[in-house]
This record gives structure tokens, sequence and C-alpha cells, in this order.
């Protein structure tokens, strides 16, 4: 993915996910918050046409050492988190489960069964004070691991893969949990489309 950056298409209705995730939410969160970040990104990378040939990735990757000034760094930074971290979690969800056989199985193996795994990302998911996401990643040797991040921080600011983001900004499920992010969670597991 490279300058200019576009809303990726959405593979599902809005209603798709329901009663799980509401239609609201996912208009809201798609064409709404999702666009912002998408406008923004493409604002501050207008801006530096060395920065317009990188992958978006790369730009994460190696956000401390770009030619910027400080203030667009930090924008690039949010902007481009929230591009490539909504792209995975729209991705990974959907109506109809897709197994993905050989994640399952580097699961089973890195962390003893599925069940244990999805606790595990949960209790991430619950331990992220305020707003952020929880990762599976694949780091630089392979390896998966789990951890959070704040506000739109990306996987790729470590150089690690994400391979499964979950949102726990309020805007990903306040409309129809209000303040029960746990159950957003358990209930999220339902739309998760590879499991
Ligand atoms: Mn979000």
């Amino acid at each position: 993915m490279k300058y200019p950056f576009s809303l990726p298409k959405l593979d599902y209705a809005y209603e798709a996910l329901e009663p799980y995730i509401d239609r609201s939410t996912m208009e809201i969160h798609y064409a709404k918050h999702h666009l912002s970040y998408v406008n923004k990104l493409n604002e501050v990378v207008e801006k530096y046409s060395d920065l317009q040939k990188m992958e978006l990735n790369e730009l994460m990757e190696n956000i401390k050492s770009l030619a910027m000034d400080e203030g667009d760094r930090n924008i690039l930074k949010n902007n481009g988190g929230g591009h490539f971290n909504h792209g995975l979690y729209w991705k990974i969800m959907g109506p109809t489960k897709e197994l993905d056989e050989s994640l399952i199985g580097r699961i089973k193996s890195e962390f003893g069964s599925v069940e244990e795994f999805k606790t595990q990302l949960t209790n991430q998911a619950l331990g992220r004070f305020g707003s952020g996401w929880a990762w599976l990643v694949e780091g630089g040797n392979g390896k998966l691991e789990l951890y959070s991040t704040g506000n739109q921080d990306s996987p790729y600011l470590n150089k690690h893969k994400p391979l499964i983001g979950v949102d726990v900004w309020e805007h990903a499920y306040y409309l129809k949990y209000q303040n029960r992010r746990a159950e957003y969670l358990e209930n999220w597991w339902n739309v998760l489309k590879i499991f």
C-alpha cells in the first residue's frame, strides 16, 4: 500500500456482523473513523515526495528515522497506524467462517489451545487502559506474540507483522455495549472469521 491511500472495500454489508456488531457502529467506524485516518494520512504524505514511494509498512517500520517535521511524524504514526490497523480488522472479520487452519495450528502449538489463546488475547484487550488494540503478531524470528498497543500504534512500529488485531477504542463498541468492553470482546470472537 502506497500513497495515495484509499479506504479498502468492505466485502460484507454493515449489518452482516449483527447481532454481535451492529450496523450503526460498523457504518460510523468504517465510513467516518477509518476514512478520516485515510484522509489525514494522505494529507501528511502529500507534503513529502520521498515518502510517497514507500510502502505503508516501511513508513511505520522506519518512522523514527524519516526526514520530516516532528508534528507531521506524529500525524503519520497515528493515521498510518489507523489505516493499517482497521484494514486488518475488517479483513479478519466476516459473517461466514473461513478457517485459517495453518494459523490455528501455530496458535495451538504456541499457546496450548485455542481457548487459552483467546483468554490471553482477551486479557491483553481488557488490560489496555484507554484506547488501543490487542494483537497477535509474528515477531522477527517468526515467533507468535501477544501484546496491546495504545492509540493507533501499529505492531509494524516494532517491526512485527500483525496477524489478529482487536480494536478496543470505545468507537468500536460503545453504541451497542456502552462501557461493557468485556461483553464486546466475548462476542467479537463470533465474527472473527478465521476461527
Ligand atoms: Mn477503530
